[in-house]
């Protein structure tokens, strides 16, 4: 199916053309035929000569609807732009022309009619001169009259012209059906209609709603008022919603796929065509269905940031049209360029980001995407409407490779940094480390751990003694075979420094559980501590320091941050009068 909205000023014979090519009245309301004029959109289809059905959604030309035209267009990606040969290019000619170019409208057909009435080709130069500046380019163009039925297997044939030349729809895509109805049906409950664009829906989906917590499921799908199993865009749909109540949902509102769109009332954009240098302040943005007031705040010379009253689905690259409804004025098109952009607190924050936003042009992509925000998750990417084809580095998180390699080098030195003023510690905690790196997930510091670093017990520390460099083990060797047999004698200073163990070396063997620190070139082997309270469990209890170091057969330099860092681990205890017991 082929869908075409009509567009023109006031009654220049869109709907009676409607109604001659597919034998349906377009205007629904009993007082819109009372009138003679349209008032909201209406639905019609026909089956052209070569077999393919073309559905119309009819718009009203009259100015004070220029909203409900612009929720019948806004889904529709091709215009049957209508002026009447008798009158000619009108204001509303004009302003529909410019909705359907600020949309970025690429494919439609001039029908001038009335031809009855006066001379059509006036008509036909003035409008396609017109519609040849715009996104539509050079139409085609006949002259038809509803009257007579002149020129209208012209029209058909040219019709037929226009559905060959549509793009294929995307029936892969997500879908974000725009609601333009909704209504009750006796027995079956809400129903809602719309232009589908892209995708497809099935009976028993379950779709999002903005602002409700539960999906809703397709209860029955109508196309072209006949019951489908499964409708595939492009296709006007009816879709009756199981359990949702009718005020629920009305114009303006979308039917989604769940997952697939993020719902937001901030976004910057690029103004396209000609944009006025002193844009107002409040104006209403219009896209798919939908009109929201939005507060306007200039960024560069052509991109805006836009604070919706409402959230929307939008998606990146989305187009959609400004347009101030005091002044009856289509104000220019958007190009949506971000969904979810940063804030503007600090000072300059705003030319930072007309300068990030002179280099998008509203195409998806991943890099830029990546090297902006440098860590984000897929699902929020693709809730932006960016493809994601780049492994996450942990759960679902991408990351910018820059940024993560800077990452792991800051890891790298955090952790050493930690070992340097916490050197009893075995390693550093992954959530000190997490917020030292500002992550929002503890799999990303984990992820970023590599060897010779490793995870153990919550801390990332040093692998093991293994991956020690050559030297240090093996003066830690040579520390076990002179002090294996009297374990609480620390090698004295300068013995160190003959060994090689200087600071930077003990920090080392003391990380990877090598060697335990008791002070600054204090240092004895892992299972000393073990030791230790085995020999002072043997004392009479308590016991003092000086008893203690007998024991252990060593000097008060050991002794005293040895029965110290005893105490902190809870193998000993001091008592007021400086005597301590071994705790059991
Ligand atoms: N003579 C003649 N009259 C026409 C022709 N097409 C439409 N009309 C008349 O023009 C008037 C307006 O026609 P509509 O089809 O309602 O115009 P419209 O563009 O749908 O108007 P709105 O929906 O209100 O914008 C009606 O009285 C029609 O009968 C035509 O080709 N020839
Ligand atoms: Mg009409």
């Amino acid at each position: 199916m082929f869908v075409v909205a009509t567009a023109g000023h006031v009654d220049h014979g869109k709907s009676t053309l409607v109604r001659s090519l597919t034998g349906m009245e377009p205007d629904r309301w009993a007082e819109e035929r009372r009138r003679g004029m349209t008032i909201d959109l209406g639905f019609a289809w026909t089956t052209l000569p070569s077999g393919a059905t073309m559905a119309f959604v009819d718009v009203p030309g009259h100015e004070r609807f220029v909203p409900n035209m612009l929720a019948g267009v806004g889904p529709v990606p091709a215009a049957l732009v209508v002026v009447a040969a008798d009158e000619g290019w009108m204001p509303q000619s004009a302003e529909h022309l410019a909705a359907l170019d600020a949309l970025g409208v690429a494919y439609g057909l001039l029908a001038v009619t009335r031809a009855d009435l006066a001379d059509p080709g006036p008509a036909i130069a003035h409008a396609r001169a017109e519609i040849a500046a715009t996104s539509l380019g050079a139409v085609p163009a006949v002259a038809v009259s509803g009257l007579t039925g002149a020129g209208l297997p012209d029209l058909r044939a040219a019709l037929d012209q226009l559905a060959a030349g549509l793009p294929a729809p995307a029936v892969d895509d997500p879908v974000r059906l725009w609601v333009d109805r909704s209504f009750t049906v006796r027995g079956s409950g809400t129903v809602v209609t719309g232009t589908l664009g892209g995708g497809r829906l099935r009976v028993g989906d379950e779709l999002e709603l903005a602002g409700a917590d539960e999906p809703v499921r397709v209860r029955g799908l109508h196309t072209l008022g006949e019951a489908r199993p499964e409708v595939t865009a492009v296709a006007r749909v009816a879709v009756n919603l199981r359990g949702t109540p009718r005020d629920r949902l009305g114009r303006g509102d979308a039917l989604l796929t769940p997952g697939r769109f993020h719902h937001t009332d901030l976004v910057d954009v690029r103004l396209t065509g000609d944009p006025a240098a002193d844009l107002p302040a409040a104006l209403t943005l219009h896209v798919g269905s939908a009109a929201v007031p939005v507060r306007v705040r200039p960024l560069g010379p052509d991109t805006v940031r836009l604070r919706l009253a409402r959230p929307l689905p939008l998606l990146v690259g989305d187009r959609a049209l400004l347009r101030d409804p005091g002044r009856h004025h289509v104000t220019g098109g958007v190009r949506v360029l971000d969904v979810a952009p940063p804030p503007l607190a600090r000072r300059g924050a705003a030319a930072a980001r007309a300068q990030a936003l002179a280099g998008l042009d509203g195409r998806p992509d991943l890099a830029g995407e990546l090297r902006r925000r440098r860590l984000v998750r897929a699902g929020a990417l693709i809730r932006m409407g960016v493809p994601v084809h780049a492994a996450p580095v942990a759960g679902d998180w991408l990351a910018d490779p820059e940024h993560w390699r800077r990452l792991g080098e800051q890891v790298t030195e955090e952790v050493a940094r930690h070992a340097r003023e916490h050197p009893l510690e075995p390693g550093m905690p992954v959530d000190a480390l997490r917020q030292r790196l500002a992550l929002p997930d503890r799999a990303l510091v984990e992820a970023l751990v590599r060897p010779p670093l490793r995870i153990h017990a919550g801390r990332v520390g040093a692998a093991s003694a293994d991956v020690l460099p050559e030297p240090v083990a093996r003066a830690v060797q040579r520390v076990r075979a002179e002090y294996g047999d009297r374990p609480f004698r620390a090698p004295e200073a300068d013995r160190l420094v003959d060994l090689g163990l200087g600071p930077r070396e003990i920090g080392a063997a003391v990380r990877a559980g090598a060697l335990l620190r008791l002070a600054d070139n204090v240092v004895l082997l892992p299972d000393a501590l073990d030791g230790a309270v085995r020999v002072l469990a043997g004392l009479p209890q308590p016991f003092t320091l000086s008893a203690a170091r007998q024991a252990l057969d060593t000097t008060r330099r050991v002794a005293v941050p040895l029965l110290e860092l005893l105490d902190r681990r809870g193998a000993t205890r001091r008592l007021p009068d400086d005597a301590r017991i071994v705790v059991t």
